[in-house]
């Protein structure tokens, strides 16, 4: 009810809405609507009340509820279910628990993960309130072989999301990483459940710096990481960006499954940062020095070396000469 409430606030945009009106929307006695009205102001939104005339909804605590997002939503599948959390260990953990038992397109998100993890059981940092750290639950009729081009797509999702929203000149390192002026702004975390030959479910982690302040939250990474508000001088609507990335990753991800790979490899391309650079790359075991000299319709990532052509699936990436690379 409360969630209701606020709804009609936002509505309003900035306007009164009488106590009575209220109560007859909702079918609440007018007791009720000002205790949820005392619930919201605890959350952080500052509501005005005057008696001739109701209340007014004069600031958001600028968090990421779901009530303020559905009514923005560019997106039909994507994020039509969020599940929110004010802190959590991390969005992906939750996912995996509950994704055979929701729908494709349940998003979970978090104001701060404690125990926010990249590949191979490395930390993401995520600090409050500062990013965007969530966790999108699909459900593609794909073969658990073709799953890591998932990653791709979410890639070219943020990307295109973090060009319309910032103007920033967004690339992706290759296989995971999206970048602005040479340092990391997102990373993402693929991994799914699967029968021999079929996906289960894939759970999409997606973590961006929005205003996050690395110099505060991660000094031993401010040379290879940053955020958007660093890159562009000014805070950057989280709000507004995560908006942007559930459309787009309804876009890439619907197109991907009827067209395939194929569909999306040309912006994989085109935003790509590695292709045509000298670059290393680091698969468990083994190390590749060489020039990436192409990404394939499939989404494996060609490299020639003086010892002849390399194929990547997944692997760590670092480019030589380029700031925070090296
Ligand atoms: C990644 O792994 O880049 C995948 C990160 C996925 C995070 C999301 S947030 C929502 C969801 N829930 C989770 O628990 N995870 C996902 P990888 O390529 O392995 O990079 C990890 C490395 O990035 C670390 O070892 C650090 O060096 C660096 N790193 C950690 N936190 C960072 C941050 N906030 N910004 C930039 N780099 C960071």
């Amino acid at each position: 009810m409360k969630e209701e409430i606020l709804k009609e606030l936002l509505s309003k945009k900035g306007e009164f809405i009488s106590g009575q009106l209220l109560s007859k929307k909702l079918g609440i006695s007018r007791t009720a609507v000002w205790k949820h009205i005392n619930a919201l102001r605890q959350n952080g939104y500052k509501i005005e009340s005057v008696s001739s005339k109701g209340y007014k909804l004069v600031e958001t605590p600028g968090l990421l509820f779901p009530e303020e997002i559905y009514p923005l939503l560019q997106s039909e599948v994507i994020g039509r279910n969020i599940i929110y959390r004010k802190s959590i260990s991390s969005t992906s953990d939750l996912a995996k628990q509950i994704a055979l038992s929701r729908e494709e397109g349940t998003v979970i998100i978090a104001e701060e993960q404690t125990k926010g993890r990249g590949r191979m059981g490395r930390c993401w940092v995520s600090p409050p309130g500062t990013g965007i750290w969530m966790s999108v639950i699909l459900k593609p009729a794909i073969r658990p072989d073709k799953a890591y081009q998932m990653t791709q797509a979410a890639a070219v999702a943020v990307v295109k999301s973090i060009r319309e929203v910032t103007g920033l000149e967004a690339g992706i390192k290759w296989p995971n990483d999206i970048i602005v002026n040479g340092k990391k702004v997102c990373g993402i975390l693929t991994e799914m459940s699967a029968e021999p030959d079929r996906v289960s479910y894939i759970v999409l982690g997606i973590g961006v710096n929005v205003n996050t302040d690395l110099k505060v939250a991660s000094p031993s990474l401010v040379d290879r990481a940053t955020s958007l508000k660093e890159e562009l001088g000014k805070e950057v609507s989280r709000k507004q960006l995560l908006i942007a990335i559930l459309k787009n990753i309804e876009e890439v991800y619907f197109k991907f499954i009827k067209q395939g790979s194929g569909s999306i490899v040309e912006d994989c391309r085109k935003y790509s940062v590695l292709l045509g650079r000298e670059i290393k790359l680091v698969q468990m075991d083994k190390v590749v020095r060489g020039r990436a000299i192409d990404i394939r319709n499939d989404g494996v990532l060609v490299v020639e070396t003086p010892g002849g052509i390399v194929e990547a699936i997944s692997g760590d990436v670092t480019v030589r000469g380029i700031n925070g690379y090296l």
